[in-house]
């Protein structure tokens, strides 16, 4: 992804926001690694290693895209929602990720990246988001397990990104996490009425169970061994706990839900380990998580379609604000009559 400087270089010009005299390379690098050691947040006008300003761009766009596509699986159900207060609750969730998305193209806009160019990236099909959005929604219960489960696996993923070193980042994610646990709260009630209901109703939820779950743990991302960023976002305190380590958490906080809902997790070698305390699960099929990337994931072409029209829909709204905001700029510059 191209990087602008433009941004960077003008505030670096701002008197208040001048950043520290220029050092020898070599020396630059070793207090940057030092002040993360320390745990102190670097904020955007500060100098910072070209790769980690990358890195931050990569993972915080991709993060915002998949807000943003991530609208769509639920979207599917807005007008199908069973009830008022489903319906209500539902609106609220997808305009908090429209919301999630926006903060983090702000963020990576301190980065020196514009809205505009990772934007084309997405519809260029030239950016990633996160896989678990390649999935159709087929039943209400989906809504349910949306909630219960992906955003479940969001906020472990997400709680920790809170102390990211990145002081942008780090803020924005606060907010975010707060907003999605009354996201996965939601999921998990949709859940609990239907485990509560018909036999029908409860073998819906068991569905979507079955269908969630392994694509669930795929989104925590490759395996540690085949993980190529994460030593060194580990070491820059981008990332502060590994894949492998956030999906453990995850499935250990997870399988005692689903025991409450009376529902099976679809892992016949689930078993619990005495000795670690944690749940050991079966082989994940990694071959499907490797062709949902390469974009032959069951929904790919879709998502980015809709992604593609609604950006082209959206287009006059784009306009008729710039129009407005020119109009404004023009009467403030007017002289008084
Ligand atoms: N999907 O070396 P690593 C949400 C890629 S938000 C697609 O381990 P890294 C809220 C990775 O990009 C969900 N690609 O990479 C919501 C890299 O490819 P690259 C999104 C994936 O960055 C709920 C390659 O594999 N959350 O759900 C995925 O250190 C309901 C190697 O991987 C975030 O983005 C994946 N799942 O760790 C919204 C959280 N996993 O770039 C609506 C922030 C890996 O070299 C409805 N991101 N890849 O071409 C992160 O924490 C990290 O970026 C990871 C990946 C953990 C996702």
């Amino acid at each position: 992804m191209h990087v602008s400087r433009e941004r960077h270089s003008d505030r670096a010009a701002s008197p208040s926001l001048t950043p520290p005299p220029v050092i020898g390379e070599p020396d630059r690098d070793r207090r940057f690694e030092a002040r993360v050691t320390r745990d102190e947040k670097v904020e955007p006008n500060e100098w910072m290693p070209d790769a980690y300003r990358k890195t931050l761009i990569r993972q915080i766009s991709q993060h915002a895209h998949s807000e943003i596509v991530g609208m769509q699986p639920e979207g599917n159900w807005l007008t199908r929602a069973p009830t008022l207060r489903r319906k209500a609750a539902l609106l609220a969730k997808i305009q908090d990720e429209a919301g999630h998305g926006l903060y983090l193209y702000a963020a990576a806009e301190t980065l020196g990246v514009s809205r505009e160019e990772m934007q084309d990236q997405l519809l260029a099909g030239a950016a990633k988001y996160s896989s678990i959005f390649n999935y159709p929604t087929l039943s209400w219960a989906d809504i349910g397990a949306i909630g219960w489960l992906v955003d479940g696996a969001a906020i472990m993923n997400q709680i920790p990104l809170c102390r990211c070193s990145f002081g942008p980042y780090a803020r924005a994610m606060i907010r975010i996490c707060k907003e999605e646990s009354f996201h996965q709260r939601q999921g998990f009630e949709i859940m609990l009425t239907l485990c509560r209901g018909t036999p029908a109703q409860k073998a819906m939820a068991q569905d979507a169970l079955d269908r969630w779950w392994w694509p669930v743990l795929m989104m925590f991302g490759p395996p540690d061994a085949a993980s190529p960023h994460s030593d060194r976002s580990m070491r820059w305190k981008i990332k502060r706990l590994s894949n492998d380590a956030l999906r453990q958490q995850f499935v250990d906080a997870t399988v005692p839900q689903a025991r409450f809902l009376g529902l099976t997790i679809p892992d016949p070698q689930l078993a619990f380990d005495e000795a670690s305390g944690q749940w050991q699960i079966g082989a994940i099929d990694w071959s499907e998580f490797r062709a949902v990337l390469a974009g032959n994931g069951p929904c790919n072409r879709e998502r980015l379609r809709r992604a593609r029209e609604a950006h082209a829909a959206g287009a006059w709204v784009r306009e008729a604000a710039l129009a407005h905001a020119e109009k404004r700029r023009a009467r403030a510059a007017a002289p008084p009559s």
